[in-house]
């Protein structure tokens, strides 16, 4: 068989695992379309803008370990690269994939469509060099396999987006065959040596502290370590706690699992084991101003071990090569049980209340909406909470083994839900999947329900229809903070046109809301959207709590000399 540009990449994409890819057709990446859907393993699946198209990437990439977005030259790529930076700060290997000019327009003095009205073609390529882990132009066939293979094997290696973009009148044109996945998939092991002495410094750390505690942190997943972390903790026995944007990547069933610390709005009890810890394991973890709660919960100091995805360090110690699997694994085989901080926990455990029952023709409240949604989580669920109050609503459901929770929490781009619920659903349709989501949010990237209409997938969308943006409300409010109300339930049918499944429901009392759960777990032939109507400071405690610090981190004066 005789390969393309074009087919080369889309075998190349099959065997890291991929069954689709995202695309907005523009007539720089038409070729390359029409030789991408000559893979019969590969399905392209059309997104509405290309900034959705990145996001929906972003989403398989969390169901599916890889993903890919195809998108037309400039106007259709600076768009979606604002998604790839997300897959940056996220630690996703998405591969974004441009269209470009004809090889024969470089250097030729040309002007083209789509660009800035100059001869320069390069200013996207220097744009994704930024926000990529590797990103190359193919000009010519005879060099596109290689550059194809750094580009993919250096996303798998690093966690992280890639860029590729193909002259449009190169994709194709013939090229050599591709050999082997493991050219591109095959990883380097640690360094034995190192991964010995670490292992070896780390078990002398943990015995010689009182209440050593695991903290598991978002880079645990991206580092393929979930399974060695589970092993870890079995070995020390001792409290395990999670940072919110990790919920789901430690089992919420295990029973040393403490809850979510986030300094001021953790679970109950999970901060002060933290924090009364003389031995603080940090797996992964991501200490910025958000997850810090403006600054004031950071483990910090000689009772803190960090080890990251490739890196183990604490006080007199830096080792690096080594893989955070292979070094969690091999930890656990050296440590014995240290359980003083379950002792500890166990004294001073409490739960949070359960939210009250509300009568159904009551007005429909928050906690109301959270009650309703918790039997709905099962271990076969997804649920992905967008910025917003739904990110502290989606932190209070517990999830029994199985169930999976996302956030995007480094990156923060509000409407990130839409589109990466759809990607999700995409690479995980045996699986239910609940999105949560803020009125502000969904605004920005709403089109993308109309792909799931398309598709029939039967995502379940909980619109918390508050009137506003009540997280910055809490930040710091304003005029600019008030929202133009839509008929949320309506949009969907105008989604549907003629031929959609998709339901919009409007809930405004709990009766309703119980209704219209009904509806969306009977619809399987596509989305069911619930607009949640709720006053605009019906919010969580935590949210106030965390605004108003952040908000004093935000207000900091600048130093003087
Ligand atoms: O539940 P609620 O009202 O907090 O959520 P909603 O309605 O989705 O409001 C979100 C408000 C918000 C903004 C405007 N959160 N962060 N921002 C800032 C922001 C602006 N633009 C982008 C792309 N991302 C952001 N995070
Ligand atoms: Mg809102």
């Amino acid at each position: 068989m005789k390969y393309t540009v074009g087919t080369y990449l889309a075998a190349r994409l099959s065997q890291i695992g991929l069954k689709h890819h995202f695309a907005v057709a523009g007539d720089y990446n038409l070729v390359l379309l029409d030789q991408l859907l000559t893979n019969k393993d590969l399905r392209q699946v059309y997104c509405s803008n290309e900034l959705n198209c990145g996001f929906s990437a972003e989403g398989y990439a969390r169901a599916n370990g890889a993903a890919a977005a195809v998108v037309t030259y400039s106007v259709g790529a600076l768009s979606a690269l604002n998604a790839i930076g997300g897959a940056y700060a996220e630690n996703l290997p998405v591969i974004l994939i441009s269209g470009a000019p004809n090889s024969n327009d470089y250097a030729s003095g040309h002007l083209l469509h789509h660009t800035l009205g100059t001869q320069d073609f390069l200013y996207q390529l220097e744009i994704a060099r930024k926000l990529t882990c590797a990103a190359v132009s193919i000009i010519s066939a005879d060099e596109a396999p290689a550059l194809i293979d750094h580009a993919i094997r250096t996303a798998l290696r690093e966690r992280k987006p890639a860029y590729i973009e193909i002259a449009c009148n190169i994709s194709g044109a013939e090229c050599a065959a591709p050999g082997p996945a493991s050219a591109v998939t095959g990883t380097e092991p640690s360094d034995a040596g190192t991964l010995a002495a670490a292992v070896a410094a780390a078990a002398s750390f943990l015995s010689d502290r009182k209440k050593p505690v695991l903290l598991i942190g978002s880079k645990l997943r991206a580092a393929g370590a979930e399974k060695q972390a589970v092993q870890l903790a079995d070995a020390l026995g001792c409290s395990v706690a999670v940072m919110a944007a990790a919920k789901s990547f430690f089992p919420e069933e295990h029973p040393q699992f403490v809850g979510t610390y986030w300094g001021e709005v953790s679970s109950p009890g999970a901060r002060e084991i933290v924090d009364w810890s003389d031995g603080v394991v940090c797996i992964g973890t991501v200490f910025n101003d958000y997850s810090t709660v403006g600054w004031t919960a950071m483990p910090a100091g000689p009772g803190v071990l960090t080890a990251d995805t490739n890196r183990v360090r604490f006080e007199g110690h830096d080792f690096s090569g080594i893989h955070l699997r292979d070094f969690l694994a091999a930890l656990a085989r050296e440590v014995t049980k240290r359980d003083a901080t379950m002792i500890e926990y166990a004294r001073i455990r409490s739960e949070r209340p359960p939210e009250p029952f509300a009568e159904p023709d009551a007005k429909l409240m928050r906690a109301e909406i959270v009650r309703q949604i918790r039997p709905l989580v099962t271990p076969e669920t997804t649920v992905l909470a967008e910025t917003g109050d739904s990110w502290f609503n989606g932190l209070q459901l517990r999830l029994p083994d199985g169930a999976r929770f996302e956030v995007e929490m480094q990156w923060g781009h509000i409407g990130w839900s839409v589109p990466a619920t759809f990607g999700y659903a995409v690479a995980a349709p045996e699986r239910r999947i609940i999105a949560l989501i803020g009125d502000g949010s969904f605004q920005l990237t709403a089109q993308e329900v109309a792909q799931m209409i398309r598709l029939k997938l039967p995502v379940i969308i909980f619109l918390m229809n508050n009137h506003g943006y009540t997280i910055e409300v809490e930040i710091h409010d304003g005029p600019y903070n008030n929202v133009k109300n839509w008929d949320y339930a309506g949009l969907i049918d105008a989604f549907n046109a003629e031929d959609g499944k998709g339901r919009g429901m409007r809930a405004t009392d709990g009766g309703e809301l119980a209704d219209a759960i009904k509806v969306a777990l009977a619809n399987q032939d596509g989305p069911t959207l619930i607009e949640c109507v709720i006053d605009r400071d019906d919010c969580t405690a935590d949210l106030i709590s965390w605004g108003r610090l952040v908000a004093t981190a935000n207000a900091r004066p600048p130093r003087g000399r």
